[in-house]
């Protein structure tokens, strides 16, 4: 009687979140239909903002670019990194997070189990091709929230590794649209972006867009 519910089009969130490991999981797509307004708000967002790449404490500059919205901003120098509540380099506040975006990620968590999820930052990481990231654990925000990543443009590997450094990696295929979202047993393990291959895509051109959203206060 009720089976011809099952014929209707999916709503796009109703993919099945594909379990990566205890309390991480990937909504593959999920975000696509958002791509368009995200990626307008992303532009709109670097306009007051500008992606930087940023110094690091050992005398280098990282290969992704990074702005970000909301409360505070990940920062990077010579003296270490951190979130600030401003640009350290023009005294500006960061742009507000779109509430769109928040709402976004809240449902995103909600459907991988993780209700209540409100974030208060929004970090945006730009990659050129070459671009890479560096295996690290994310530990400077509120460890008992997950954070919810959605990719756009060119497809990634991602390298998931485990609660040491020393842990072997598995190699994920992120691609346009995708969201991920990490909390619980996961929150801490070592993670990294493999060198991102040329390419051009449809929506981004030349280059991938990883927005991760996170609260920090
Ligand atoms: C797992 N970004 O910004 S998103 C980062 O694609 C970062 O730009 C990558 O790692 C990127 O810190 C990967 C996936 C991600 C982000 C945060 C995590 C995975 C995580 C925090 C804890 C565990
Ligand atoms: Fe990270």
């Amino acid at each position: 009687m009720m089976q011809h519910e099952f014929m209707l089009d999916p709503p796009p969130y109703a993919h099945s979140p594909e379990v990566l490991d205890t309390g991480a999981c990937v909504l593959r797509g999920h975000a696509a239909g958002h791509a368009a307004d995200m990626i307008a708000g992303i532009r709109d967002i670097a306009r007051a903002m500008p992606f930087r790449r940023m110094a690091t404490p050992g005398g280098g500059r990282m290969s992704v670019a990074m702005t970000a919205c909301g409360a505070g901003g990940w920062w990077s120098d010579e003296r270490g990194y951190r979130y600030v509540a401003r640009d350290p380099e023009t005294g500006r506040p960061w742009p507000a997070m779109p509430d769109a975006w928040r709402d976004f990620a809240t449902e995103a968590a909600r459907q991988a189990g993780y209700a209540g999820f409100v974030p208060d930052v929004c970090l945006i990481n730009g990659y050129r091709p070459g671009a890479r990231m560096g295996l690290h654990q994310d530990r400077d925000e509120r460890l008992d929230a997950p954070v919810v990543s959605v990719s756009f443009g060119l497809p990634a590997i991602f390298q998931w590794g485990g609660l040491r450094r020393t842990d072997p990696l598995r190699r994920v295929p992120l691609r346009h649209g995708d969201v991920v979202v990490w909390g619980g047993p996961s929150r801490l393990v070592f993670h990294g972006v493999a060198a991102l291959r040329a390419g051009d895509h449809a929506v981004t051109g030349p280059c991938r867009y990883n927005l991760t959203f996170r609260r920090v206060g």
